[in-house]
Order: C-alpha cells, then structure tokens, then sequence
C-alpha cells in the first residue's frame, strides 16, 4: 500500500504514471480539501475533482481543472442574470446567518451564486449537484467522493483529508479573503502576509485517512503551502508522517518554481520559496526526489530525475524515481 497526499496540480500530474511502480489498486490519494468552496449552495472541491477528473480520463489537460470540452451555458446565463441584477463584479460571500441546507455549513467558504466567480462548466456542475445533494441526504464527503469515484472507475482510492469542513484563508495587504478569491477572482495580485487553515482545529482527518498514514507516504510536487499544508494542519496528521517513512518530490529546480503561487505563498509564510525552503518545511521527509539541475545539498537521501512533468511518460520516470526513493527509506 501507498498513499499520496494531493493538491493543486503538482500530484495530479505525477500520478498519472502511477503504474509505472505501484499498483493502482494499492494505492490511497487523500486530497486537500481546504480549497474547498460553496458556490450558490453547491460544494466545490478542486482537488478531488481534479484527481477524480484525470482518473475518469476528462480532466481539461489545458488548465488541469474542469472537464474536457465541457459547455459553460448555465454560468454564461448567470453572468447574463447577475448583470441584470446590477451584480456583476467579485466574489460575494454570503452572510453568516443563512443556512441553504441541513449540512454542516461552514460561513467562511460561502459563495453566492450570483456573479458566480468561478468558471463552472456544465458537466462539472453536475458534480457539485450531486455531491452537495449526497450530502444534504446525509452522507459524508468520504462517502460521496467514492460514489464519485465509481461513476468515474476510478482505479486509486481517493479520499477527501476530511468530513469537516476547513478553508484555506489567505491574509493579505487587501485583508483576508479564501484561498479561491485571492487565485481565482485577484489572480494572486494582493500580497500574501500570512496563510490560515481555518476550521482545521475542530476538524478531524476521517478514519480513513488515518489508515491510509500508515503506509508509506509520497507528497508530490505539489503547494507545501495551500495543498500539502491544509492537510497537515489537521491533528494528528505531522505526527503519523512522523512515523511513516516519506518521500516527497519537489516542486521547485532550486528557487524556480515549476508552476502555480507556490513561491509567493511559501514566502509569505516565513519559508524560502525553493528546494532548501521545502526541506525545511517537510522535517518528517526521509528522502527527496529533485531535478537533476537541483544541486541543492540537503541532509536527507536525495533520488536525482528530470522532474518536469508534462505527459504521462514524464510521470512515469519521476514515480519511477520516487519508488527507488521509497525503496531506500521503506
Ligand atoms: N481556476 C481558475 O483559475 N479559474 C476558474 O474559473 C476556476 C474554476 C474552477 C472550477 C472548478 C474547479 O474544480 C476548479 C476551478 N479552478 C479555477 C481551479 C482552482 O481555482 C485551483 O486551481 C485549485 O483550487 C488549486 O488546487
Ligand atoms: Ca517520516
């Protein structure tokens, strides 16, 4: 058994050449779900959908989110609709006191659907429609990720970090905003001061997750920050990768990051944005896989690849890499 720990697109990518060393059918994906959003009363999760997506073969290759192809009629007309309604304009948290639904809200992910922020295509929204429905019925988000996965035949086990809700609040020089109005609606513009996890202190990783932190566990090149972070700030989750042996990939050459806010995030937050900065911020990683153009000298096992990921045959050789890392450390 072995289990990835998943955000934004760094992970996504590398376990597309998951088979390359691992048995699909052993291996657990728990995803970050402090990205999470409420948009017009439906729960939007970009990293599961995003492994969920590629699993089920239509993830949108192009942008790494989203289905391939899909229409966008329905958020065209409501951008149609919140210009009528003199609405147009930014995210529009929704006030504290209105409850949608029976489910556990939670306030400071709330979105409403006018001027719907984010680009929902249609195929995707019946996602979010029947995750949100599953959930008003009374399931978990565990539970209603792997109906999800089902209908995608997925061949990994995905799990969400959590059945509670946490959102990843950015704090930054125009104030503190969720993590999908400062990507999404500003475009990582205003300057980052500080990154919270709210909500993770109440919140629980499932039973499943535990389970799944005591194999051996690999954190691909993904945010350490608002991916890897919001998952380790549940309790007890620093502790079991404590125990477990890990190998994470880095998503920087040095200080070059490959894509994403990663560099701006990790320096906001008091890291240095590079291989040196990750290794600081991953103390329980007991071996590293870096580019081969990473002469970065760390004091923990190093496995050299080119870590650049741009099609399944990349992933293949970087996994290839992580299991020879995995194979000294396990
Ligand atoms: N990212 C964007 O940059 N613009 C969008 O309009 C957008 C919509 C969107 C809808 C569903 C979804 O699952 C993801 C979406 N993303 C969009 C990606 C998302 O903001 C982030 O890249 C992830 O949260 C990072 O992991
Ligand atoms: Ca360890």
């Amino acid at each position: 058994m072995v289990t990835f720990l998943a955000g934004g697109t760094g992970t996504p990518k590398l376990l597309d050449g998951v088979d390359a060393a691992f048995d699909p059918a052993e291996v657990t994906v728990v995803a970050n779900t402090g990205d999470d959003v409420e948009l017009g009363g439906l729960l939007v999760c970009p990293d599961l959908d995003t492994v969920l997506f590629a699993g089920g073969s239509i993830l949108d290759r192009e942008t790494w989110w989203g289905i391939d192809g899909d229409t966008t009629a329905t958020h065209d007309e409501l951008g149609r609709l919140a210009e009528a309604a003199d609405l147009s304009g930014g995210p529009r948290y929704l006030p504290p006191d209105r409850q949608t639904a029976g489910r556990r809200i939670a306030r400071w992910r709330r979105f409403s659907g006018v001027a719907e922020f984010m680009e929902i295509g249609d195929r995707d929204r019946a996602v979010h429609v029947t995750r949100t429905s599953l959930l008003d019925e009374g399931r978990t988000l565990t539970e209603a990720t792997r109906t999800l996965a089902d209908a995608f035949d997925l061949d990994v086990t995905l799990l969400p970090m959590s059945d509670d809700p946490v959102a990843t609040i950015v704090h930054t020089d125009e104030g503190a905003m969720h993590f999908q109005e400062y990507w999404v609606a500003r475009r990582a513009d205003p300057a980052v001061e500080d990154v919270e996890f709210r909500g993770s202190h109440a919140a629980d990783p499932t039973p499943a997750v535990r389970d799944a932190l005591d194999a051996p566990v690999v954190i691909g090149p993904s945010n350490p920050v608002t991916s890897v972070g919001p998952i380790r700030a549940l309790p007890g989750v620093d502790d079991a990768l404590t125990e477990t042996p890990v190998v994470a990939v880095s998503p920087f050459v040095e200080d070059e990051v490959f894509s994403g806010p990663a560099a701006d995030l990790m320096r906001g937050v008091g890291l240095d944005p590079s291989t040196a900065g990750v290794a600081d911020a991953y103390p329980f990683v007991d071996a590293f896989v870096l580019d081969d153009a990473d002469g970065t000298d760390l004091d923990r096992p190093v496995v050299r690849t080119d870590t650049r990921i741009d099609d399944a045959a990349d992933a293949r050789r970087v996994v290839d890499a992580v299991a020879a890392a995995l194979a000294e450390v396990a």
